[in-house]
């Protein structure tokens, strides 16, 4: 075995002078840099899969809402979470060791160090988006699990949260907590299902435009549409655009769910009316923000904060009609980047618990696992509800004591179906917003209507090493370098309801600097003073 392992280590030599993180999601960086990367995982893979005595573990080959020259890998574990971190600093270990007798004797050394049997079976499912370097990389991926002597299923183009769904799939079929067919097809109809018993005949109004980013998302929700109620049986009317997936060089370029919360407007090839319901996903499907223009053509952002605002009222709603208030409580998981009215809106209108978490998933999905109902969503559109065991368990067992109280708890049993608790999921969240607007009656200026935004904006600094920049209190303060916070501090009190911070990005090779103030003037002018204190901090050796 340590023959072969050194011998996949050889065939993809890492190059020189790179050093590799397993940071926000994954290893992410330049495709062409990344072949040792990928092999290696795929031993990794293969230990952690034994580590857990055979278990499905998830590798999904993505670079996310990344330009289309980046590309990168992440691993699932069994029951669709991010992986776990004590592993991710290994993983990170093992795609640093510079030579391929290194990397066979680390394999051996996390083998004794987790009392690993090397003979127990070890399976993996891969899958990758749409990116032309997708393929190559999935190329070393294979020979890293070869190596290991794994067993994998390759689902070819997937979204990031399909590959969640089968792995968590995988693990509990023919269990009490079976998750759904471990296929593209059952999920398909595990979500199309679902999203029909939700809707309980209520009938979404107008038409929804989802902008695909020309990645994978685009062509796997026209799939689900062929699962989903037609206009005709009371559906809903879903046109996909920017879904070139054949031109990869388009990926994220001028459309997507990042550009257009960003950039805070649609996409240039945007062609809807006014009022009309548009959403855009990224480039793995993994968020969704909505948005429309005015009849006025003023363009308003409906984003993560306004969909987890929109969910946990509605699920607020249906726990209280079912009788159920008094059994369950519901908070709200949100980042610093959540905007302040968003928070205010949560605690003060809403009634419900906020909490506050560093930026990536995995830290919300913490956070959000320690409630009864999480909801959990990053402004940029990254989220999803969760359920405790026990949650789920009162909703199942719970009888209904009126007609009116049975019509809720069927809502709420197909929206928990609905829901992708495994990870957030652009084309489950897109269709539960749905049902929720379908419930209310509401269009888009009724959602937007619930709180107004404070103004804000969102930059990128480049700095010769971002890594320098330190944070605390949930990101919203720097400790590294010196003085730096105190300089940001007092730009802020300069402003009207002023508040911004500075964080280094996971996934880009930036800073991002956040600012919102009173009036979209000083907020932009917030954010330059910021970026410009960043800068200058970043330039010193
Ligand atoms: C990833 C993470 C998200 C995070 C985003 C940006 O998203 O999964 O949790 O918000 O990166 O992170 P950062 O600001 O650290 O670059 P995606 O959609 O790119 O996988």
């Amino acid at each position: 075995m340590a023959a072969s392992i050194a011998e996949a280590a050889r065939k993809h030599p890492a190059p020189e002078g790179i050093v590799y993180t397993y940071g926000t999601a994954g290893f992410r960086t330049k495709a062409d840099v990344l072949d040792s990367v990928l092999a290696r995982v795929g031993l990794i893979a293969s230990l952690r899969s034994r580590a857990l005595k055979g278990k499905w573990i998830g590798v999904m080959i993505t670079a996310s809402h990344n330009p289309p020259e980046d590309n990168g890998v992440k691993l699932v574990e069994p029951m669709g979470n991010m992986l776990q971190e004590e592993w991710e600093v290994l993983s990170t270990t093992m795609a640093n060791k510079a030579t391929p007798e290194d990397v066979a004797e680390y394999y051996n050394e996390l083998a004794a160090k987790f009392k690993i049997d090397l003979s127990t079976p070890a399976r993996v499912v891969v899958a990758r988006d749409t990116r032309a370097s997708g393929s190559r990389l999935l190329g070393c991926l294979v020979d890293g699990l070869k190596a290991a002597g794994a067993e994998y299923k390759d689902f070819g183009f997937f979204t990031t949260p399909q590959l969640h769904y089968v792995v968590r799939s995988l693990n509990t079929e023919g269990t009490k907590d079976a998750y759904g067919v471990p296929t593209e097809k059952g999920y398909y109809e595990k979500f199309g299902a679902a999203f029909k018993n939700a809707l309980k005949g209520k009938k979404p109004q107008g038409s929804l435009t989802v902008d695909g980013a020309n990645g994978v998302g685009g062509p796997k929700l026209t799939e689900l549409i062929k699962y989903l109620p037609t206009k005709e049986e009371g559906g809903l009317e879903i046109h996909v655009v920017n879904d070139n997936v054949i031109k990869p060089e388009s990926l994220n370029v001028d459309c997507g769910a990042d550009y257009v919360k960003t950039n805070q407007r649609a996409p240039p090839t945007s062609k809807v009316g006014p009022n009309d319901r548009c959403c855009s996903l990224d480039g793995d499907a993994d968020r969704v923000v909505f948005y429309f223009k005015d009849s006025s053509n003023v363009f308003h952002l409906l984003d993560g904060d306004r969909i987890a605002t929109l969910v946990a009222s509605f699920l607020g709603d249906l726990i209280r009609q079912s009788g159920l208030a008094d059994a369950i409580t519901i908070g709200v998981v949100q980042t610093a980047y959540a905007n302040g009215a968003a928070t205010n809106y949560v605690e003060q209108t809403l009634k419900l618990k906020v909490d506050c978490t560093p930026t990536g998933v995995k830290y919300l999905h913490h956070a959000a696992e320690k409630l009864d109902i999480g909801v959990y969503f990053e402004a940029n559109g990254h989220g999803t509800v969760i359920f405790s065991p026990d949650t789920l368990d009162t909703i199942n067992k719970h009888e209904p004591r009126s007609p009116a109280q049975k019509e809720a708890l069927d809502v709420l049993r197909a929206t928990v179906e609905l829901i992708n608790q495994a990870v957030g999921d652009a084309l489950s969240d897109l269709l539960l917003v749905e049902v929720v607007l379908a419930h209310k009656s509401w269009g888009v200026e009724e959602w937007l209507g619930t709180y107004t935004d404070l103004p804000n904006k969102l930059t990128k600094v480049i700095v010769s090493d971002r890594n320098i920049f330190k944070t605390t209190d949930a990101e919203r303060k720097l400790v590294k370098p010196d003085g730096v916070q105190k300089q940001i501090d007092a730009e802020v009190q300069k402003v009207r309801q002023g508040r911004s911070f500075a964080r280094a990005s996971g996934t880009e090779d930036a800073v991002r600097v956040y600012a919102e103030a009173a009036t979209k003037a000083e907020a932009e002018d917030l954010a330059r003073k910021v970026a410009s204190i960043v800068e200058a901090a970043g330039a010193k050796k």
